[in-house]
């Protein structure tokens, strides 16, 4: 990981005449150069519309486009028709629900977690007006899901299993291969929301075994307004799009269309082609880096983080469970998250607090908002020092 930080311009920036200590990795990443140079290659050399025109630049912008989605599907070890864009996991789940809108009927039931982010919550409840039933599983008290609890609710009703494989909050890593089994085998469509998984530790859609994983280009180093679903071929086949329009479509007729083939059966109207382009070299760059590396370097940085935090009074780590990834969240007795977050700010250093987007696990977890530190590659053990530090003299402030 020696010589990362170099490729991160950003990572320069003073704030309040401090360095930046960028400890918000899961709400977004920050780009590398390579990536910031490739979106303006693409403006400055290539820009055309794709899949449309005979020409020369069309045919570059389009080459590059679907290599993209070749390089995504390898990164998933998926088929290329089995990768779609989309503009971000909200927009992939909503894809997922919009689609099932039609098929699914009175008496049916989803089963989500009580962990999942409103994006992963909010698109589902649409569902419930056409007497569709929500059902939540819980999680223990480690702040890992409760699997027995999950084997509960699924039943023969359940139509569809939607749960995070890391959660935003807890950080918990669910065991995605157990649940999809247990969909299955209840004749139940499995979806995996990838956003914090996904950017963190090697993915394998086949091994897992799941239907569809969506997940965020912008949390794994690529810009933002690109998303991605995975949909295994036959899934994709049997569900209808959700946007409609030019470049879906294989025949229009006055009162027909027939669809065109999947992927792009998905993709109506002009995409976002520089950024998924610039998502390409978020992906190479990653893949030069090595997921293997990536992980292992988080790993010693949440073990770091939490010895540091441990021994701090007052303060209370949210998930704890053996399987998790490196965000951490932190309530400090007797101190606003915002105050907390504020007071970081003043030392230069970006975390998050609030409900996170999670606003029924707060509910569970009996708190109305948080802190969150959150990790990623270019971090580091000073930039650790630093957090545990500054958590002093807020206590100090707060004489707490
Ligand atoms: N699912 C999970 C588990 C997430 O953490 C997020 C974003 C999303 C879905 C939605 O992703 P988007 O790209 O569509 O916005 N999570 C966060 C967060 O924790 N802080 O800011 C965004």
């Amino acid at each position: 990981m020696k010589n990362i930080r170099k490729d991160f311009p950003i990572l320069k920036r003073k704030i309040n005449g401090k360095d930046l200590v960028y400890l918000d990795n899961a709400a977004t990443t920050q780009k590398p150069f390579q990536v910031i140079e490739k979106i303006t290659d693409y403006y400055s050399n290539h820009n055309a519309n794709i899949h449309r025109g005979i020409h020369r630049l069309s045919e570059e912008a389009t080459e590059e486009y679907e290599e993209t989605r070749s390089k995504t599907a390898k990164f998933l070890n998926a088929n290329t028709n089995e990768i779609v864009f989309t503009k971000n996991t909200t927009e992939s789940l909503n894809l997922l629900a919009y689609s099932v809108f039609r098929t699914l009927k009175k008496g049916d039931e989803i089963v989500l977690s009580i962990m999942e982010h409103h994006s992963n919550i909010v698109p589902w409840q649409m569902l419930i007006e056409k007497g569709v039933k929500l059902k939540f599983t819980d999680i223990n008290g480690d702040g890992s899901l409760n699997i027995n609890h999950l084997e509960k609710l699924v039943t023969k009703k359940t139509k569809i299993v939607s749960i995070t494989q890391t959660s935003n909050v807890l950080g918990t890593v669910n065991p995605i291969k157990e649940i999809t089994k247990i969909a299955h085998d209840a004749g139940a469509i499995m979806i995996v929301d990838g956003a914090q998984s996904v950017p963190h530790m090697s993915v394998n859609v086949k091994k897992l075994g799941c239907d569809f994983l969506a997940f965020s280009g912008h949390k794994m180093l690529g810009p933002m307004g690109v998303g991605l679903l995975y949909g295994c071929e036959d899934s994709l086949r049997n569900i209808t799009p959700f946007l409609r329009g030019g470049d879906m479509i294989k025949e229009v007729h006055q009162q027909e269309t027939v669809w065109n083939d999947i992927p792009w059966k998905f993709e109506a109207g002009t995409p976002n082609v520089a950024d998924v382009i610039g998502f390409g070299a978020a992906l190479d760059y990653i893949n030069k880096i090595g997921m293997n590396n990536i992980e292992t370097h988080e790993k010693m940085l949440t073990k770091y983080v939490i010895q540091q935090l441990i021994p701090i009074k007052g303060l209370t780590i949210h998930g704890t469970s053996r399987k998790r990834g490196s965000a951490v969240s932190f309530s400090l007795a007797g101190v606003h998250p915002h105050d907390v977050a504020t007071i970081l700010d003043s030392e230069g250093i970006a975390i998050r607090s609030g409900h996170l987007c999670a606003q029924p696990l707060m509910e569970r977890l009996g708190v109305s908002a948080v802190s969150r530190a959150s990790f990623y590659l270019y971090n580091t053990k000073e930039e650790i020092n630093k957090l545990v530090n500054c958590i002093e003299k807020v206590k100090n402030i707060f004489r707490v």
